[in-house]
Formats: structure tokens, C-alpha cells, sequence
């Protein structure tokens, strides 16, 4: 396959001033007919016409009305033109039904629905499908269904076809068409400047009820923009669609927003408190694309941080407003370092703009995505609230209607603030994530800190330049008083140190508070420290850090040198717990323990062989530990945080929630289920009984509630995914392949459906000491599944393919296993593009 440079990009030859589409819906022969008005590029030297086209059946194609033949390959058309303005005119025909990629038109349960980004237009009709080609498209659409959909404003409708125009230039990558037997639940939005909009949600009959939490979380979110970006919506009528059978989460088509069903429809006995939380961020997410993503667009689709990155960060802050700051901050950082870190440290690494690549579905990673948002988060911190929003101004102005590149949003910044972001550039260059390492002195009332910073090679980059590090620090007195307020140092040498003076003790610093730069810090530390800082940081992101940084040490401690649970750790973790004055939804996440990943992530970097399983058996022990320890306790806070209101997916009722589970999960330990069997019967909404199941099956006794929890969900496919997934979470990792094996046979495994595949299998790659199973077993079952996967959906394949990507971390045995597992893979005849990108990668 064929690898594009981002040093390569040349401007357009062709640019669009206009598309007429007209579609005549048939499940295997859809014709599609267009009429693009087509104009030659000045800023272009080739001329060259071509059109990206596959699989596509070419009826019919005309040049200024007359008939022309042009020459096709795989991959799209060329033909010779007029060195002037000219009509095309083609007539395609395609089957949705035999699309099983999910990557253009394709059908969902009896439901016509698209997804383009980022090439999947080039499968619907010929067309230069690159998103710096920008045009106003009308669209007609002729079906036997009563829901007729696609961008923009709706200019006509009778019976059996309806028009759409959307009179803002954009991309192929943001078109979308629906249709189908829908329902919607609808409701309007008055904009700032008095623009009433209408709104929908459009569902399968039967799902009506669960779009109420969606709509709120739209007007939230276009309030939110209004007010916190001045980003008005600019069209008459927003829609939003639930879709079964989904490759992504969302995506922003403009106008129409085409969700995973998982991912919108809502409600408190199917949904846990989690998915709430979920669908109102990508709800917002979606819609704040509108203007990051879909009025400003990416050039090429190298520059696909400048709207990602963004808009991850706009849909963070968005929660941080809607709900509590620092939880949001904690959970974010469990997440980039889940994800992002262990990419960034594995073969899979890239810079956070590639600068090439085969397959570009493989690049919607947590690098672009939540590294890209922590970029923005260091800019902001770096250019100060004010000039952050001076800058953002700047860009809607200067950029608007444009196909931007990630130096148009670096120059912005500069010109608004009058900084220089030569040295900030290299975040987006660099792969890797940089190694902080930190000493200080204390010496005649002068406390210094110095810090050192390092990058590790990546694929492609051996050597690193160091980079510019917002580091925000504040320094405590012995006491526990905070002697200096949260400070931002800003380091760009590959050295530096930071003084402060006038001291009367040495203080205790507190590094890196809110976790001001996505990098790791190395800081020998005692644990007497750390439990001081878990005690008395005033910063929630650093105090989190503290008590995490605690439970890491003691776990590798354990792991490695068979050490006891330490008792300092579970006094600080106790008093903690007690601490009511801490909201629950702290404690709740301060109580969690560094995910496996993180605790072999951890050890590789020391020079350590992991083993999962002894990872997993020291998790074990250590919550027995903390179980007993705060076994009075425990009682007296999971009734406590009961919730007794009606439910609502709030955030301090999910704190409560949250605390109380995490509670239940260590009272299952002492009390072998009991509680947890009560808290079963006994709920009237997901999150308890999801809870509580979870509990009952860890505790090897979720036989009952397992039947049970089918018998009530099985005609619920959301619920249905939870019942495939946690089965295979929560096993004994001695049997979890068995039980992921066992759940593939089951009738309801319809794995060409992406979310019942992610809930079984991508739940095996999520259970370390499962899939990294000595014998070869997990790997040897995934593989399996996935070379089965691929020919039918490409794009779900290659991104599972990163479970194996932590796989040169362990021994030589687990080696063995895992790179026969993925040398089957790559050996697959006819395996995809993208499939084989991604395991080529893995393998080194
Ligand atoms: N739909 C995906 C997202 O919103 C890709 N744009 O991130
Ligand atoms: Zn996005």
C-alpha cells in the first residue's frame, strides 16, 4: 500500500462551486446522480482532473452535457476537461445493503445512513474527496420512507422524496443522508440573536424515551457555545440521528449528526450514570465541531488535530462547567494516560500531527485526539485566559470558511499575544511523551527546584529537542498551609531550575498541579510525603496524584519484591475516605487503584519484565487490604451515600452513586456478595444494577443475577452489549478467554454489529492478565475473531489491533505467542489496508 506525506500536499486542481446530488434509494442499487459545477484552481499547477471513486458502477458521465468516457481505476477517474468552468454531470450506482464496512452509504436494521469521514464519500459518487475542496451541496432524495434526511435546511418534501440545501461550503467528509421508518423527539432553541431552531432526534420506534437527556445536552451545549465562545448555530434545523450499527462514537455531518445508538439514547434503567456523562460530552463535542471542524476545516487530513484536538478541549472544558472541574480533569488524565501514554510509549507512538501515513481511518487515535487537546490546554495556560480568548476570536475571524493547517492556529495566537510558538510547534511534531525528572534543594530560606526533560526515541524520531513545559507548581509549609499560591514556570531549556526564596522551612512542593503538561514526572519521593500532599494540596488534580502516586509505588512494590500491603498507604487511603468534607466523587475516583496497564507500563519503564497475572493478584490483595482496614467504615459510608431523590444522572447523585459502589466493591470482599445481591434486587436503575452485578460476579457469585440480567434486558441491545462485556471483565482472568469464547456462540453475538464486537472481544483485550495469558490463549482468540472481522469491517479491525500493542513489554514466552498471533493476521490473504498498517506497525 501507498504512503502519503504530509510534505506532499498540493492545493486542488479543481475547486467546486456547486453539487446537485440526487439519490433513488434501492437497498442493492442505489443510483446516485450529480452535477457538480466545476472551476479550475488558480493557486493549482497540475490541472490534472481526477475524481476519487471505489466501488462504484459508473452509469453514466457528461461534460457540459455531453457524453464522455473517462478512465477508471480502483481508486477513481480521470477524464479530459475544459481549462475553463464546466459542468459534471455522472450517474453511479451502489449497494448499500452488501456495505458491511459501515464507510459511506450503508444500511443499518432496514435504515439508509452514511458516514464519510474521513474518505467515505469517494464509495456514494466521484468526487475530489479531500476536505480542502469546499461546496454548498442540494441534495434530493427519492425513497419509499417516511423520514427523508440530509444537510442543512429542508427546502421541499411529498411523498417519497424531500430536498435539502445547505447553503454552507463544506467538505464531502461532513455529507450524510438518513433514511428510514424514524421517530423523532423534537424541540427548538432560540439563539442569541433570536434564530429559533428546530431540533430532532430521530430514532427506531420504540427508542422515543430515551432521547430526553440528549435533547437537554444539545440546548446545553449550543448555549454553552454562545455564551462561552460567542459560536452562534447557523442553520434552521439541527438533527441528530441514532444509528445501530456505527464504526465511531458520533460524527458532526453538518447539520446532521449521526450517532451510535450508544452514544445518544438514554435512560436511568438502561443507562449508568457513566453513560450519561458520556452522551451529554459527545453530544457537545458533535455539536461544537459546527465551528471547530465544520465552519473552519482541516486542509489535509494531516491537520486532523486542529479540529479534533479542539474540540476535545471545548467539550472538556463543557463538562468541567456542567459538572465538577476536577473530577473531570482526574478522569480525563486516567484516560489520556490509559490510552495515550501507552501509545506514545509503544510502536504505535506518532506525533500528534502525523507526517504520513497508509490508512488515515488509523490515526482517529488518543494521540490526535486527547494529546491534541492537551496541547490547547498548555497553550491556554501559556497565553493566559485573556490572550486565549483574544486568539480563538482571531481564528473564527481570520479562518472562517477556510481549510485550515495547525500553523494558520499557531500564527493566530502568535499575532493575537505576540508570542512566539516556534518552540510550542514541536508538540505537534514530536512523538513521545517527555520524561520530567525533578530534584530540589532547600538552602538559607532559597527552596529550588530543578528539572530535566527527555523524550525516549519513537518510530521514525530518535532524537528529541526539548520542548516549551508549563509547569504549575505550589509549595506547602510543613504544616500542611500552602506558603506559595499555584505558579506557572515555564521551562523550555532541556535543564532548568525555578527558585523561590524567603522561606522560613523547607517546603513540600507540589509538581505539575492540574496536570498543567501532558508528561510524566520523575520525582524520588517518600510516602510520608505523598500522604502529607493526599492530605493537604490544595489543588484536587495533585492531591488525586498523591494518593494515585502511593498506591503505584505500593503495588510495584508488591509486584516486585512480594512486599506487603503498606500500612501508611491504607491509613492515608482511610483517613481519606472519611474525609467528608471531600465531594464523593473525588473519593470515589482517589479509592480506584492505577489500572493494570499503568502499573506494567510502570515497570517496563524501570527496566522491569511485567507479569500480568502477578499484577493482577497484587490488585487482589491490596483491596482485601484496604477491605479490612476500613471494614468499620464501610457500612456506615455506602449507606450514607445512598441515594434516596428520584434518580437523576447529576453530578452530585452520580458522586454519591459512585462512592457507594466503590464502597459495595470492597464490602463484597468481607461480606462474600450479600450486600451486593440485596443492592441488586433491589435496583431501579443501571447504575446500581450494574454495580452490583459487577460485584456479584467478581465474587464468583453472579450465576443467578447473570440469567436474571439477561431474561430482563435480552430486547435491549445497549443493555445486551453491557451483558456481553462485563461477563468478560469481571472473570477470574484464569477463565476470562473461555468465558469471551464461550459469549461468541451465544445467539445474540452479532459480531458484524461494531458494538456487540467491542462489548465481547474488546473486553478481553482490556483484562491484562486475560489477554496477556501465558499460553497464548487471548491473543490466540482475538486474532482469531479479528482476521474474521476484517474482510467485513476494516476499520473496526485495525483499531482493535492496538490490544496487541503493549505486546514487546512482556517475556519472551508471551512474545512468542503474541507475534505468531499477529503474524497470522498480517499472512491473511487479501487483509485490508488498514489492517495491515496497523499490525506492520505493531510488529516493528
Ligand atoms: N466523528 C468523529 C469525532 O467527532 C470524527 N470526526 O471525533
Ligand atoms: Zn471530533
Amino acid at each position: 500500500p501507498q504512503t502519503i506525506y504530509l510534505s506532499n500536499y498540493t492545493p486542488p486542481a479543481f475547486l467546486v462551486e456547486k453539487v446537485e446530488l440526487t439519490f433513488h434509494l434501492n437497498p442493492e442499487k442505489t443510483r446516485v446522480v450529480s452535477k457538480i459545477k466545476f472551476i479550475p484552481n488558480p493557486a493549482s499547477q497540475s490541472g490534472e482532473f481526477f475524481l476519487h471513486g471505489e466501488n462504484l458502477t459508473l452509469v453514466s458521465a457528461r461534460i457540459d452535457g455531453q457524453e464522455v468516457t473517462p478512465t477508471i481505476t480502483e481508486t477513481g477517474l480521470t477524464c479530459a476537461v475544459p481549462n475553463a468552468p464546466f459542468t459534471w454531470e455522472a450517474e453511479v450506482e451502489i449497494n448499500p445493503a452488501a456495505n458491511t464496512a459501515l464507510e459511506g452509504l450503508y444500511m443499518s436494521n432496514g435504515m439508509y445512513c452514511t458516514q464519510c469521514e474521513a474518505e467515505g464519500f469517494r464509495k456514494i459518487t466521484y468526487y475530489p474527496d479531500r476536505p480542502d475542496v469546499m461546496a454548498p451541496f442540494s441534495v434530493r432524495i427519492e425513497g419509499p420512507h417516511p423520514v427523508l434526511l440530509s444537510n442543512g435546511n429542508p427546502t421541499g418534501a411529498g411523498d417519497g422524496w424531500a430536498e435539502w440545501h445547505d447553503p454552507w461550503p463544506k467538505p464531502a467528509y461532513l455529507f450524510a443522508l438518513v433514511a428510514g421508518d424514524l421517530v423523532n423527539h423534537p424541540d427548538t432553541f432560540t439563539t442569541r440573536s433570536g434564530r429559533k431552531v428546530d431540533l430532532n432526534i430521530w430514532v427506531r420506534p420504540g427508542d422515543e424515551g430515551k432521547c430526553a437527556f440528549g435533547m437537554e445536552a444539545l440546548k446545553k451545549s449550543m448555549k454553552w457555545d454562545e455564551d462561552v465562545y460567542g459560536r452562534e448555530y447557523d442553520l434552521d434545523v439541527f438533527n441528530i440521528v441514532a444509528v445501530d450499527d456505527f464504526n465511531m462514537g458520533a460524527m458532526e455531518n453538518k447539520g446532521l449528526n449521526i450517532f451510535n445508538s450508544s452514544c445518544v439514547l438514554a435512560s436511568p434503567e438502561t443507562s449508568t450514570d457513566m453513560n450519561f456523562e458520556r452522551i451529554e460530552a459527545i453530544i457537545a463535542h458533535e455539536y461544537f465541531h459546527n465551528w471547530t471542524g465544520n465552519r473552519i476545516t482541516c486542509r489535509d487530513w494531516f491537520q486532523l488535530c486542529l479540529k479534533e484536538g479542539l474540540t476535545v478541549f471545548r467539550d472538556s472544558e463543557f463538562t468541567a462547567d456542567m459538572r465538577s472541574a476536577p473530577v473531570k480533569r482526574i478522569s480525563d488524565v486516567i484516560a489520556l494516560r490509559g490510552r495515550q501514554f501507552r501509545e506514545d510509549n509503544g510502536p504505535l507512538a506518532h506525533p500528534v500531527r502525523p507526517d504520513s501515513f497508509v490508512e488515515i481511518n488509523n490515526f482517529y487515535t488518543a494521540t490526535v485526539y486527547e494529546k491534541g487537546a492537551e496541547l490547547i490546554g498548555m497553550l491556554k495556560r501559556l497565553v493566559g485566559d485573556d490572550g486565549y480568548a483574544k486568539a480563538l476570536d482571531l481564528y473564527f475571524d481570520r479562518h472562517d470558511g477556510d481549510a485550515a493547517t495547525i500553523e494558520d492556529w499557531l500564527k493566530v495566537f502568535e499575532d493575537a499575544t505576540g508570542r512566539d510558538l516556534t518552540q510550542f510547534k514541536r508538540w505537534y511534531e514530536q512523538a513521545g511523551t517527555p520524561r520530567l525528572k525533578v530534584t530540589d534543594d532547600f538552602k538559607d530560606g532559597t527552596y529550588t527546584i530543578n528539572f530535566e526533560q527527555e523524550t525516549p526515541p519513537t518510530p521514525g524520531q530518535l532524537r528529541k529537542d526539548p520542548r516549551v513545559i508549563p509547569i504549575a507548581v505550589g509549595l506547602l509549609n510543613p504544616n500542611g498551609d500552602e506558603v506559595v499560591p499555584t505558579t506557572m514556570l515555564e521551562m523550555t531549556g532541556a535543564k532548568q531550575s525555578f527558585s523561590f526564596d524567603g522561606l522560613a522551612a523547607r517546603p513540600v512542593p507540589s509538581i505539575l498541579r492540574d496536570f498543567s503538561a501532558p508528561v510524566i514526572v520523575q520525582r524520588d519521593s517518600t510516602n510520608d510525603e505523598r500522604a502529607f500532599l493526599l492530605a493537604h494540596d490544595t489543588d484536587p488534580f495533585n492531591k488525586w496524584e498523591a494518593g494515585r502516586d502511593l498506591a503505584r509505588d505500593v503495588l510495584i512494590g508488591m509486584v516486585r519484591d512480594g512486599a506487603a500491603p503498606d500500612d501508611g498507604y491504607l491509613e492515608a487511603m482511610h483517613a481519606m475516605l472519611r474525609d467528608d468534607s471531600l465531594d464523593p466523587a473525588f473519593r470515589a475516583l482517589a479509592l480506584g487503584l492505577p489500572s493494570q496497564d499503568d502499573i506494567a507500563q510502570t515497570l517496563h519503564e524501570t527496566g522491569a519484565t511485567p507479569d500480568p497475572q502477578a499484577i493482577w493478584d497484587a490488585g487482589q490483595t491490596l483491596r482485601q487490604a484496604m477491605a479490612q482496614k476500613m471494614q468499620d467504615t464501610l457500612p456506615r459510608l455506602y449507606a450514607q451515600h445512598q441515594v434516596s431523590a428520584p434518580y437523576a444522572p447529576d453530578a452530585q447523585q452520580s458522586g454519591d452513586r459512585a462512592l457507594a459502589n466503590a464502597v459495595l466493591g470492597l464490602l463484597t470482599r468481607l461480606d462474600g456478595g450479600a450486600q451486593a445481591q440485596r443492592q441488586y434486587d433491589a435496583a431501579d436503575n443501571m447504575t446500581q444494577q450494574l454495580a452490583a452485578w459487577g460485584c456479584l460476579l467478581q465474587a464468583g457469585k453472579g450465576d443467578a443475577a447473570t440469567a436474571a440480567f439477561f431474561d430482563q434486558w435480552q430486547d435491549d441491545r445497549l443493555v445486551v452489549d453491557k451483558w456481553f462485556s462485563l461477563q468478560v471483565v469481571h472473570a477470574d482472568p484464569a477463565d476470562a478467554v473461555e468465558t469471551c469464547a464461550r459469549l461468541t456462540e451465544h445467539p445474540d453475538f452479532n459480531w458484524k454489529n461494531p458494538n456487540r464486537f467491542r462489548a465481547t472481544l474488546g473486553a478481553l483485550a482490556m483484562s491484562p492478565a486475560a489477554f496477556h495469558r501465558a499460553d497464548g490463549a487471548g491473543y490466540a482468540l482475538l486474532a482469531d475473531w479479528l482476521i474474521r472481522l476484517d474482510p467485513v469491517n476494516p476499520q473496526t479491525t485495525a483499531r482493535m489491533c492496538t490490544a496487541f500493542e503493549t505486546w514487546a513489554r512482556y517475556d519472551s514466552t508471551r512474545q512468542a505467542h503474541a507475534k505468531a498471533a499477529l503474524e497470522r493476521i498480517l499472512e491473511t490473504p487479501e487483509l485490508s489496508r488498514d489492517t495491515t498498517e496497523m499490525v506492520s506497525r505493531i510488529l516493528g
